[in-house]
């Protein structure tokens, strides 16, 4: 299949790409990169998104060639006539926002790059692995399959954030020995200073996102015995520090910091209904828990919107916990009652200090 696609990319000569609403670092950086790489080898490239990257991204380079799409017929002609669409980090029309439409609908060859589960079947040809840590790794494979040493220091950048933002800064299980080779590379093709690209992204906080997290961390609660924690951002909280959502990106991996826990969940209050966001650690999958509730993601990784308030909304969810993971128990019996060994062990602790107390 990325035979077909590079032979289809080496023939075209317009190529419009696109990626998801809220784009984060894997979507702008795998967009951007493969923009940056086609346009070098002599295409007519246009970066067309439903939303301007988050306020973290501001300073990829050529972060501009980025368009928002404005419905304008202009970019809807440049779509239509496009000789393929690309769409990267995402499988879905309807996460395309109001560009979705334009690219299912448009004449020329459809491209997906993802990483996703259970993808459309409108594409034409894809590049999709669901064991891949990002769609930046896939980007970079296809560039691997044409010509590597067109990278830069813009494509690097642009991969490089695509990856780290995708990886939890290259933690995560589908970290390969290829992908920590893949990122050598691309730091030496780009000759990126890493340490820098880790502090423009991340080390952008505000007081008042300090101020948020501190009271969504006052929200924790574990559920199931420890297997489960979750935590809340309510609009009030949103009111009284003064954040903006964007700062709560990354907040729901505190909880998956807690010894034991294998599933975090971070409910985001709206207007309309309740955001849950899903993280777990390697073995447990919740994309198919997403789903469930009408969302969807990655297996380590996902989210749903339940028009539903917040308090129902966290029941609805945490009681679902036990069709989707398998879940652990101390050694408490199912009862709550301690074996009996352990009880008798406990006792004898309690009496000691007991008598302790007495003196
Ligand atoms: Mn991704």
């Amino acid at each position: 299949m990325l035979d077909q696609i590079l032979t289809r990319l080496q023939e075209a000569s317009s190529i419009v790409i696109s990626t998801h609403t809220r784009p984060d670092g894997d979507g702008i950086g795998s967009q951007l990169a493969l923009g940056l790489f086609l346009e070098k080898h002599g295409k007519t490239v246009a970066l067309i998104n439903h939303d301007r990257p988050p306020y973290t991204l501001d300073w990829l380079p050529e972060i501009d060639h980025l368009e928002i799409f404005d419905g304008s017929l202009e970019q809807r002609e440049r779509i239509a006539s496009a000789d393929v669409l690309i769409v990267t980090d995402t499988n879905n029309e309807e996460r395309l926002g109001d560009v979705g439409s334009s690219i299912k609908g448009a004449s020329g060859t459809k491209i997906l790059i993802d990483h996703h589960t259970d993808s459309e079947d409108w594409f034409d040809l894809e590049h999709s692995r669901e064991t891949a840590s990002s769609t930046g790794e896939l980007v970079y494979e296809l560039m691997d399959s044409w010509n590597l040493d067109t990278i830069d220091t813009a494509m690097a950048s642009a991969l490089y954030v695509a990856i780290m933002t995708d990886t939890g800064s290259f933690r995560f299980s589908n970290v390969t020995a290829d992908v920590h080779r893949l990122i050598g590379d691309l730091i030496e093709r780009g000759g990126l200073d890493s340490a820098q690209i880790h502090a423009d992204v991340y080390d952008r906080r505000s007081a008042e996102g300090i101020r948020l997290l501190s009271q969504a961390l006052a929200t924790l609660e574990i559920h199931h015995d420890g297997n489960v924690g979750s935590m809340i951002i309510s609009r009030r909280s949103l009111h009284e520090t003064g954040s903006s959502i964007e700062e709560a990106e990354g907040f729901v991996n505190h909880i998956l910091s807690i010894e034991g826990v294998r599933v975090g969940l971070l409910f985001t209050e709206t207007e309309r209904g309740t955001k849950v966001s899903f993280r777990s650690k390697a073995g447990d999958h919740v994309h198919k828990w997403a789903q469930a509730l009408g969302g969807g993601g990655h297996r380590n990784a996902a989210g749903a919107f339940v028009r539903k308030p917040l308090e129902k909304t966290i029941r609805l969810v945490v009681d679902k916990a036990p069709q989707f993971i398998e879940l652990s128990y101390s050694k408490k019996s199912s009862d709550g009652e301690l074996p009996a060994e352990d009880a008798e062990y406990l006792s004898s602790l309690l009496n000691v200090e007991h008598k302790g107390s007495e003196e």
